[in-house]
C-alpha cells in the first residue's frame, strides 16, 4: 500500500460541474464535452483543485444520467470515450484533478443488466443482482413493503413475466427506470470495483458516490415503522430499512483498498445523507471513503448560533475519526444558496416557487456566506454558477421542466430544474454564449449582467470576490485544513481565528459590529464604510499578525 505523501484533498476546493449545463461545443443547446474542455483554462483562472463532472455515462436520462446503462461509454450527448480521455489530460495539464460521479446504488432499466432480469425467471442469478420480491395479498397484487420512492409514489413496481402474467416486483428507491440493485451479489460487488479501475486507469482521481448510504437493504425487509418519515428522515434515518446500513461500510473498505492501490492515491466522497454526525463520520473512517458531503451545513438557516452549533459538531465528529470535513452551499439538486438565504426566515427550504425571494438581500448574504465557506477547516466544494451570483430560477414554464420529480409528484413539486439552468457566458441575451442552439432549459434575461464576461475585471461582481478568496486561500498558510478557534463576539455574529494569524468574521446580526483587532482587512464581502466597521449580512477576513 501506498501512503500518500500529498494529500491534496485535505484542503481542496472542487468545482461541481453538471455537465449538461455547463457549456454547450456541438449547438444542440445541451452541455458536452467540447464545451467543458474549452472552459477548462476558466476553471484553471478561478483557482479550484479540482472538478467533480456530475454523470457523463449513457443513459436515457430518466433522472438527469443517474439511470446509467452503460458505465464505461460516455453518452452521446456528451461526446465520445476518446474525449473524456482529453478532457482528463488537459485538466491535468492546468493542473485541476478530475472526479467523476459513479452511481452504484441503482442502473438504468436500459442497462443489459436489468433487461436480462426482465427476460429471466423468478429466483434466477439474472434477478438476484436487483431486489426482486413477490408481492403481497391477494395475487401478490400488493408491493412487498410500504417504502416510498425518494420521488414521490411506491418504491416497488410490478412487472409482467416474460409469460404475459403479472410478477414480481422490484425496488427502485427513485425511479421505475432506476432499478436498486442487490448488492449481497457477488457480481455486483466485482462489477463495480471493475468500473472503479477503468476510470483509475485513465487518470480519474477520484468519485463522488451517489446514494453512499443506500447500497445495502436491511434484509428482513420489514415495513417502515409508523414513526417514519417513507424516504430520508432525520434524526433516524439509520432506522430506516434502506439507509445508512452497517453494511455499507465494508464496501466502501474494499473500495478504499483499490485507491490506495495506485501510486497517486484515488479519492472518494461520498453522498450520504445522514444527520448525526458521528454517523456521517464513520464514512470517513481511516479505512474507509476520504470525505462526505455535510447536508446539515448546506440547509443551515441564516442564523449564527445554527450554523456555529454545526460547525462545531461536524468539526468534532471529524476530528474523531481524523478526516477532514467539508463544506457545500448548493449542488445539482438543492435550491440555490443565494435564493435560500434571501427568503423569509424559517422558508429557507420550501418547495420552489411557493415563498417570496428578497435577491438582493440573498446575494450580499451569498458574498459573506462565499467567505465563511472558504474559511472553513478542511475541503469545501462550489457549484456552478455559485461564483456568478446565480440564483433559482422558480418560474420555468412547466412545459419546459425536465426533472422527474415533476411528473411523480402529480404536478406538486416543481423539483430541481431551478437550480440547472445553463450557466450564462457572454453577451447580453439567452443563450448567453452557453450555445449556440436553444438551452435545453430557459435561461432568465436577468442573468445578462451575471455573465461570466460581464464579471471579469468587475472589481465588484461575486466573480471576482470567490477569485480573490480562492487565491488568498491558496497562498494563505492558515486556510484550508486544520482547526478554528472561536473569538469572543457579539450575538448573531461568528467570529473565529485560524493559525497564523487569520480571522474571520460574519455578521448576521441586523446592526453594525466593529471589527476585532488586526493589522490588514484581506478581504471583505462587499466594501466596508469605513476601517472598523463591518455592516449586517457581511464578512470579513482578517490578517492579525
Ligand atoms: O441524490 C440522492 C438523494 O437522496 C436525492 O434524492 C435528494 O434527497 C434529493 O435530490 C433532494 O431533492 C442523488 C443525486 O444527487 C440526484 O441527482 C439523483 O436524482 C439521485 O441520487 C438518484 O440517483
Amino acid at each position: 500500500m501506498t501512503v500518500s505523501s500529498d494529500p491534496w484533498w485535505r484542503s481542496a476546493v472542487v468545482y461541481q460541474v453538471y455537465p449538461r449545463s455547463f457549456a454547450d461545443g456541438s449547438g444542440d443547446g445541451v452541455g458536452d464535452l467540447a464545451g467543458l474542455r474549452e472552459r477548462l483554462p476558466y476553471l484553471a483562472a478561478l483557482g479550484v483543485d479540482a472538478i467533480w463532472i456530475n454523470p457523463w455515462y449513457v443513459s436515457p436520462q430518466a433522472d438527469g444520467g443517474y439511470d446509467v446503462a452503460d458505465y464505461r461509454a460516455i453518452d452521446p450527448d456528451f461526446g465520445t470515450l476518446a474525449e473524456a480521455e482529453t478532457l482528463i489530460t488537459e485538466a491535468h495539464g492546468l493542473g485541476v484533478k478530475i472526479i467523476l460521479d459513479i452511481v452504484p446504488n441503482h442502473t438504468s432499466d436500459q442497462h443489459p443488466w436489468f433487461r436480462a432480469a426482465l427476460a429471466a425467471a423468478p429466483g434466477s442469478a439474472e434477478r438476484g443482482r436487483y431486489v426482486f420480491r413477490p408481492g403481497r395479498g391477494r395475487g401478490g397484487a400488493e408491493p412487498p413493503t410500504n417504502w416510498r420512492s425518494s420521488f414521490s409514489g411506491s418504491a416497488w413496481t410490478r412487472v409482467t413475466e416474460p409469460d404475459g402474467t403479472p410478477g414480481e416486483w422490484y425496488l427502485h428507491l427513485f425511479t421505475p427506470e432506476q432499478p436498486d440493485l442487490n448488492w449481497q451479489d457477488p457480481g455486483v460487488v466485482q462489477e463495480f470495483e471493475e468500473i472503479l479501475r477503468f476510470w483509475f486507469d485513465r487518470g480519474v482521481d477520484g468519485f463522488r458516490i451517489d446514494v453512499a448510504h443506500g447500497l445495502v437493504k436491511d434484509q428482513q425487509f420489514p415495513d417502515l415503522p409508523a414513526d417514519l418519515e417513507p424516504t430520508t428522515a432525520p434524526p433516524y434515518e439509520h432506522r430506516h430499512p434502506a439507509w445508512d446500513q452497517d453494511g455499507v461500510h465494508e464496501i466502501y473498505r474494499r473500495w478504499r483498498r483499490l485507491c490506495d492501490s495506485y501510486a497517486e492515491p484515488r479519492i472518494l466522497i461520498s453522498e450520504a445523507w445522514v444527520f448525526d454526525p458521528e454517523r456521517l463520520a464513520r464514512y470517513t473512517r481511516a479505512d474507509e471513503l476520504h470525505q462526505t458531503f455535510n447536508f446539515n451545513f448546506l440547509m443551515a438557516p441564516w442564523e449564527a448560533a445554527a450554523m456555529r452549533k454545526i460547525i462545531d459538531d461536524t468539526l468534532r465528529a471529524f476530528a474523531a475519526v481524523g478526516a477532514p470535513a467539508t463544506w457545500v452551499l448548493s449542488n445539482h439538486d438543492m435550491i440555490r444558496h443565494l435564493t435560500r438565504y434571501g427568503r423569509p426566515p424559517g422558508q429557507e427550504l420550501a418547495q420552489v416557487g411557493t415563498v417570496p425571494v428578497d435577491l438582493e438581500l440573498g446575494t450580499r448574504r451569498a458574498r459573506a456566506a462565499a467567505l465563511l465557506l472558504l474559511a472553513l477547516p478542511g475541503g469545501a466544494y462550489v457549484y456552478q454558477g455559485d461564483e456568478l451570483g446565480l440564483w433559482e430560477i422558480e418560474d420555468i414554464p412547466n412545459e419546459r421542466l425536465r426533472d422527474p420529480i415533476w411528473q411523480r409528484s402529480g404536478h406538486q413539486r416543481r423539483g430541481r430544474d431551478g437550480c440547472r439552468v445553463p450557466l450564462p457566458w457572454s453577451g447580453s441575451e439567452p443563450p448567453f454564449g452557453f450555445s449556440s442552439g436553444d438551452p435545453w432549459l430557459p435561461q432568465p434575461q436577468s442573468w445578462r449582467s451575471l455573465t461570466a464576461e460581464a464579471q471579469t475585471g468587475d472589481p465588484a461582481s461575486m466573480l471576482t470576490l470567490y477569485r480573490e478568496a480562492l487565491r488568498l486561500r491558496r497562498d494563505h498558510p492558515a486556510l484550508g485544513d486544520g482547526t478554528l478557534t472561536w473569538l469572543p463576539a457579539p450575538p448573531d455574529v461568528l467570529a473565529f481565528s485560524r493559525d497564523p494569524g487569520f480571522t474571520c468574521i460574519l455578521n448576521q446580526s441586523s446592526d453594525p459590529i466593529d471589527l476585532p483587532s488586526h493589522t490588514d482587512l484581506l478581504l471583505s464581502s462587499s466594501p466596508l464604510p469605513n476601517a472598523t466597521t463591518l455592516p449586517p449580512d457581511h464578512a470579513a477576513w482578517l490578517r492579525t499578525s
